[in-house]
């Protein structure tokens, strides 16, 4: 079966939605940093309308950061692959063409920077996650100890991070008296930008002098949220779409049909009408996150601990239980009276797309894979509505049942002695101190609690928080995931 590439377009059925502007006539104006599945199911789609609907130079090169899987997918492929959007039994197969060059760093250094110093790249986009910021925690400054950062100081022309390559590009701009582009975080986390924006100058004042004070005046970093359900695509899914569309596709992505960008109207150098295909240009983006954060994500690591502890594998199936019940309340009771909404926003319907979203049976999410890398999203899915339920007097039962699935989960024992594979940079510092605690929950509590990158003290020495937990951690070994979210329902309601 032939791979799909351009060649391949016009043979694909008619029913496989296809690039509806010719891609030989747009220019690369966006280099994308961390090519993963997400920005193909979301940033990319975006930018594949606004070539459709207006033209323009806003193609994107991406680049991996690390490593050359995803560039080995596309570029045989002419940066072509296929979107494929689920809901229930209905699929649909759209080939997205705004990705024209998919770079690996290790490899093709010279083609990125390149790129990244072009004048036509009018906007950096960014989906690396926190970790690769280099921050010494979600409110500090970029990390100094950081091995990576180290190396950049010493070698500011050799980056292999984040901030040291952007650096270099926007030094190299400023040397040429080329504008500085738009540098827009993506990642799931509040102030994205800003923090970026902090990691970059924090860099750029040890590494480039003057840099920093320019980009203070001339740069620009908007806040973004971004919303689009992605699941980890399969060999049998990238089997079904070739059997559909006649192409073997090795950059497929699926996801759910549902997508929102959130966008800070604030550009230095070209702004690209993303209003004019469906992203919401806005003065205030915080409002966005903090529905995503508490709301979105709150409610999908709280399905993903409790449904790994109750050995349930989808998402989907985990909403048919208690557990969906627990996080529609969850997010009705203890979410919503604690977080301001954007003005005039229908929250009883959100609440009510979110069940729907969550429930989608059609695209097969693992709750596995919303479960990885928790001591990074604790902390801002499920602790910030913590605090801010603390802080207005208000009960917060339910997520303290969630955070004591994440708790059991993350020592890597479940409620029968099974084991967890703990995907998270914390795995084996949470996995000792479960070892440690064996079947004594008190020790297993304290110990977590202790970790002060993961719980701020305010939370540690909480009484009321430190019982809660506890008492779920205890219910959770006598009865089970399915029956503490079905008592967090019942009598909480
Ligand atoms: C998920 C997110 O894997 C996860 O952590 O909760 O990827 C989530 O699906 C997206 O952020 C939804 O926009």
């Amino acid at each position: 079966m032939n791979r799909l590439d351009s060649a391949a377009l016009a043979s694909l059925p008619s029913t496989t939605r296809k690039p509806a502007y010719n891609r030989d006539g747009t220019g690369i104006g966006v280099v994308h940093l961390g090519l993963g599945a997400f920005h193909r199911a979301h940033q990319a789609v975006f930018f594949d309308d606004l070539l459709a609907g207006s033209g323009g130079d806003w193609a994107i090169a991406g680049v991996s950061m690390r490593s050359r899987g995803v560039s080995d997918q596309l570029a045989p492929q002419d940066g072509l692959y296929t979107l494929v959007s689920l809901e229930g039994d209905a699929i649909e197969d759209r080939v997205i063409g705004s990705i024209r060059e998919a770079l690996f760093l290790g490899e093709e250094r010279e083609r990125v920077e390149a790129l990244l110093e072009d004048p036509q790249t009018r906007l950096v986009t960014l989906t690396v996650t926190e970790k690769a910021y280099c921050l010494v925690s979600l409110d500090g400054g970029l990390d100094f100890e950081h091995p990576g950062i180290v190396h950049d100081l010493a070698q500011p022309e050799q980056p292999g991070t984040v901030p040291g390559l952007l650096c270099l590009a926007l030094a190299r701009r400023r040397a040429a008296g080329t504008p500085p582009p738009t540098v827009m975080s993506c990642d799931n986390l509040p102030d994205n930008s800003t923090r970026l924006r902090r990691a970059l100058l924090d860099f750029a004042d040890r590494a480039w002098p003057g840099l920093g004070d320019w980009l203070r005046a001339e740069g620009a970093f908007p806040n973004t949220m971004v919303d689009r359900i992605v699941p980890r695509t399969t060999e049998d899914d990238r089997a079904a779409l070739a059997k559909r569309i006649g192409a073997d596709d090795h950059g497929m992505v699926k996801a759910e049909p549902f997508t929102q960008w959130v966008i800070e109207d604030r550009f230095c150098h070209g702004r690209p009408a993303l209003d004019s295909v469906g992203a919401l240009l806005v003065d205030d983006v915080e409002p966005y996150e903090l529905l995503k954060l508490r709301f979105v994500l709150g409610s999908h690591s709280s399905i993903a601990y409790l449904a790994c502890l109750a050995g349930i594998d989808y998402v989907h199936d985990a909403m048919d239980t208690a557990i969906g019940e627990l996080v529609t309340q969850m997010m009705e009771h203890e979410a919503q009276p604690v977080t301001a909404l954007p003005p005039g926003f229908d929250v009883d319907a959100y609440r009510a797309t979110l069940t729907k979203r969550f429930s989608n049976a059609g695209i097969m999410h693992l709750a596995a894979q919303i479960a990885m890398d928790g001591s990074q999203k604790v902390p801002i899915r499920l602790l910030g509505t913590v605090r801010a339920c603390i802080e207005a007097g208000q009960s917060y039962d339910r997520l303290a049942l969630a955070v004591a699935a994440w708790i059991r989960y993350a020592s890597g024992t479940g409620l029968k002695g099974e084991s967890f594979e703990v995907d998270d940079p914390m795995a084996a510092e949470l996995a000792a101190i479960g070892a440690q605690a064996g079947d004594d929950d008190a020790a297993l509590l304290n110990g977590f609690l202790a970790v002060s990158a993961i719980f701020p003290a305010e939370l540690s020495s909480h009484d009321g928080f430190r019982q809660g937990v506890g008492q779920w951690l205890a219910a959770l070994r006598s009865d089970g995931a399915l029956a503490c979210a079905n008592r967090a329902t019942v009598t909480r309601a």
